[in-house]
């Protein structure tokens, strides 16, 4: 048993998207190619030598291969200590809180988020930093020049480790600590709600139903849901986490949590309806008879966050990315905060928090978290909504109405064209691009362009700078238009239409999404032709 060094030759493929790297199982399956990406980190990443470093995966296919590797590894470059989950499991924000409490210098996290799983599925790594927070852009392109380079890689050689007996074990000369994935993480959530409130809110006869989608939230949903809050087991459906997530596609939203919908709309709604994703970092809120979207969930919450323990203090400030909806907005600008737009991803939240000037910030694509971690956070979002429903005893749909009443509604829905050919998504963004300089100042409909722009993002706390990170048309306050090209998939081009209209007028709060948006569908046609374009008649997905 010893390190060696093995030599190999790069793969040219491992640049990081917009949460690592994601690429089908059998793209990682290929000689050295974990290996290689791993070492690519460590090459990147010295103050992992004689450091802790956090390990844990959404516990989909390969995932316990992976990090038997990631081990090896770890110790043929000298980490001093591995904490692992137990089985190999840790939601996406356990493990930024892990990371966090324990002063790692990083954290592996084995996941593709909601992407289908099993051997044809997808597979991917993150690489978290000191502090808990998604390596940054610079980072991750330094890993991505590294991997190019990569001539050798340093493994320790023999021995495994036993991923379900918790407890210290030793790898060569690496201690290795497999913990319980919920404890940590449980302990986090009691400093931050008010767990005998909502007890006693589920004691009075209120019900909740979680769907954990056979990934990584079922022990989490468990132990706090039903063994910490009370609630009674089958307030919790699909617990338990599967390979192949059951065969389904762990991503909760109207299509793919179709079953939740249907559940909520129907006769016997549950008070709070929600589900997660594959890693946990996700969150989709639902009431009776009602959708709150993910920038809806964002607003509210920022509107109701100071009733709940954890941020009696107040919030600091607010932020958003850019495509979600301008909800938020609103509340910043009552409650007198800072309301930061940065691009899609949640590593661009990371500085932000880290300086202490946001508190709460989220994205459309279900995405809510607090400055407790550097992640989003699913399971949190459920709490601070069943927080919220305690404290102020009104169900969800009153909630909604009253936030609508007060700020306005911004009617939102996104459009998926998913594995489009690269060419035909890029002639759309093209030829977007293209009408950007004269779109200003023209009359569409009943709306008029009053900027139209690519959209680039000067980072406040470190002055760094993204570009390229989307196309935006604002109607002024009433509406926007926004494209994108996705920066997860793992075939073809994903091109991404998200559509935001606002209204005020008291008699146009309660229509459906879909008819308050048709306009604006209308438009999108006329500016972006992607029918035409691309020889798609239809989205693919419509969030
Ligand atoms: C998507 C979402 C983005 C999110 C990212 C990772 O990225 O739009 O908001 O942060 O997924 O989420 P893109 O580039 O495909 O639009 V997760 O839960 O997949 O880690
Ligand atoms: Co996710």
């Amino acid at each position: 048993m010893a390190i060696r060094e093995i030599s190999t030759k790069p793969y040219l493929d491992q640049k990081s998207g917009t949460a690592g790297l994601r690429k089908k199982v059998a793209v990682f399956q290929q000689p050295h190619y974990l290996e290689n990406f791993l070492q690519s980190i460590f090459d990147c990443v010295p103050e992992l030598r004689g450091a802790t470093l956090v390990i844990g995966g959404d516990g989909r296919y390969y995932n316990r291969t992976a990090i038997q590797t990631a081990c090896s590894i770890a110790a043929g470059n000298g980490v001093a200590r591995i904490v692992i989950g137990q089985g190999g499991l840790l939601s996406t924000p356990a493990a930024s809180h892990l990371i966090r409490k324990r002063g790692a210098q990083g954290g592996l996290l084995f996941t593709a988020s909601h992407n289908p799983a099993g051997p044809d599925g997808d597979f991917g790594i993150k690489f978290n930093v000191a502090g808990g927070g998604q390596a940054s852009e610079g980072l991750t392109n330094r890993i991505y020049e590294a991997s190019k380079q990569l001539a050798r890689y340093r493994v320790h050689e023999g021995g495994q480790v036993d991923l379900d007996r918790r407890g210290l074990q030793t790898l060569g000369g690496m201690e290795v600590e497999v913990i319980d994935c919920v404890d940590d993480y449980s302990q986090l959530m009691q400093q931050l709600f008010d767990f005998d409130r909502i007890r006693d809110w589920f004691r009075r006869g209120h019900t909740l139903r979680f769907d954990a989608m056979h990934a990584v939230t079922g022990p989490y949903a468990e132990r706090i849901f039903v063994e910490q809050l009370g609630a009674p087991l089958l307030s919790v459906q699909n617990a338990s986490p599967l390979e192949d997530f059951g065969g389904g596609h762990p991503d909760p939203n109207l299509i793919y949590a179709k079953p939740l919908v249907d559940l909520a709309f129907g006769p016997n709604g549950p008070d709070l309806a929600a589900a997660s994703d594959g890693d946990g970092d996700r969150n989709m809120i639902l009431g009776k008879d009602i959708f709150i979207s993910p920038g809806d969930s964002l607003a509210m919450l920022a509107a109701h966050l100071h009733e709940l323990p954890g941020y009696r203090r107040g919030l600091a400030g607010l932020a958003r990315s850019m495509p979600t909806c301008r909800a938020a907005d609103k509340v910043a600008k009552a409650l007198a905060i800072p309301l930061y737009e940065t691009p899609t991803g949640w590593k661009f939240f990371a500085n932000l928090l880290d300086a202490g000037k946001l508190t709460l910030c989220g994205e459309e694509s279900f995405g809510t978290s607090s400055d407790h971690a550097r992640e989003k956070d699913g399971v949190w979002a459920v709490l601070a909504w069943l927080n919220v429903l305690a404290v102020t005893g009104l169900p969800v749909k009153e909630i909604a109405q009253r936030h609508w009443k007060r700020f306005g509604r911004h009617y939102y829905a996104r459009h998926d064209y998913d594995e489009l050919p690269g060419p035909a998504a890029d002639s759309v963004m093209q030829a977007l691009a293209n009408q950007l300089a004269e779109l200003p100042g023209r009359r569409l409909g009943d709306y008029t362009v009053s900027e139209a722009d690519e959209f680039s993002y000067r980072d406040p706390v470190d002055n760094s700078i993204a570009v390229n990170q989307g196309l935006r048309v604002i109607f002024g306050d009433d509406a926007r238009l926004i494209l994108r090209l996705s920066g997860t998939g793992t075939k073809g081009s994903t091109l991404r239409l998200y559509l935001e209209r606002y209204e005020t007028r008291e008699s146009a709060l309660n229509w459906e999404a879909r008819d308050a948006l048709a306009p604006l569908v209308n438009l999108a046609d006329r500016i972006m032709r992607i029918g035409e374009l691309t020889g798609r008649k239809a989205p693919s997905v419509i969030t």
